[in-house]
């Protein structure tokens, strides 16, 4: 009678602890998913926001998200968040069979470009000259930094609404010690009138060269061209967008109404499109780690370079 206590009571307990082991590990798996897809989600949504910002920086931070979640649900929600995104796409279409490993070589890439476009675009800005560039390019300020180093000149930049990247620029700039001036937007005119070259970023480029960045490009381009002032696209050529060879429209993303006027009376109509094309007429060279092209060689050169793009 005592042995058969005993045995139930060692049973009961031995069960205890197996439920005891088996809910442990269950939250751990949980808690560990849960963190992963806190951290996917964080990145799209910091992408989404704006806190990651700049072609590549969302390219770089897709990589990451990659690291965590590759499958198909996951690429198609991190492509989502910026639809005017080549180099992400690109990136991802790179990196996804081993994002461990490709994903190393596409930083590589990104460095390797920049270290040369910083080096040809730093060439084309002339000593005492004063640049105008409009939102905020990881690849302008690494090419105005790189000027920094032998000659002096001066920038002039748009403050950029809605969103103002344009005072990450200044501010930018301002840590360089590189004298900037900055503009509202509308007084675009009255500044490149002063200039000697425009500098922009871009977003995507596509197969009948144009050229995708910041709304409002295309306007400063207009001002530039009438002025014969020459204007340069700064980029390394992950962000043609090959899906345009095929004859889809690069899509144009346009962000929430609020982003312009959060209180506006109920019925009124806001656009807020955050790109737009740039003709490749008014485009004097896209400076890229293949060299410093017009649109249409700078395109034979990407299908040259890079055949797994298309
Ligand atoms: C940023 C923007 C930049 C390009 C290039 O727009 O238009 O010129 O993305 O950036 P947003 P980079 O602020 O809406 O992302 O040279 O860093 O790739």
């Amino acid at each position: 009678m005592v042995f058969l206590i005993l045995y139930i009571y060692v049973w009961c307990n031995l069960g205890i602890i197996k439920c005891t082991i088996k809910f442990l590990v269950k939250k751990l798996i949980y808690y560990n998913t849960s963190l992963i897809a806190m951290s996917f989600n964080k990145i799209c949504k910091d992408i989404k926001s704006l806190r990651i910002q700049g072609a590549e920086n969302i390219a770089k931070a897709g990589i990451k998200a990659l690291r965590i979640r590759n499958d198909s649900k996951a690429i198609r929600k991190l492509i989502s968040q910026r639809p005017t995104e080549p180099a992400l796409r690109n990136t991802i279409k790179f990196i996804k069979d081993d994002p461990k490993k490709l994903g190393k070589l596409a930083l590589k890439h990104f460095k390797e470009s920049n270290k040369i476009i910083s080096k040809y675009g730093a060439r084309l800005i002339k000593k005492n000259s004063t640049i105008f560039t409009h939102c905020h390019s990881s690849a302008v300020i690494k090419i105005l930094k790189e000027a920094k180093k032998t000659k002096k000149f001066q920038v002039y930049n748009t403050e950029t609404r809605p969103l103002y990247q344009g005072r990450t620029t200044a501010k930018d700039l301002l840590k360089l010690k590189i004298p900037v001036t900055h503009f509202i937007d509308s007084a675009g005119r009255i500044a490149i009138k002063d200039c000697q070259a425009l500098f922009f970023g871009v977003d995507a480029i596509t197969s009948d060269g144009k050229v995708v960045n910041k709304i409002g490009t295309e306007m400063f381009c207009e001002i530039a061209f009438k002025y014969d002032i020459p204007v340069y696209f700064c980029t390394n050529s992950w962000k043609f967008d090959p899906d345009t060879v095929r004859g889809f429209q690069e899509r144009i993303e346009e962000r929430p109404p609020k982003e312009i006027w959060p209180d506006a009376p109920r019925k009124l109509k806001i656009k807020n499109y955050a790109f737009e094309f740039i003709k490749p007429q008014l485009v004097t060279a896209i400076i890229s780690e293949l060299g410093v092209y017009k649109p249409q060689t700078f395109i034979q050169e990407v299908k040259k370079t890079y055949p797994w793009m298309l």
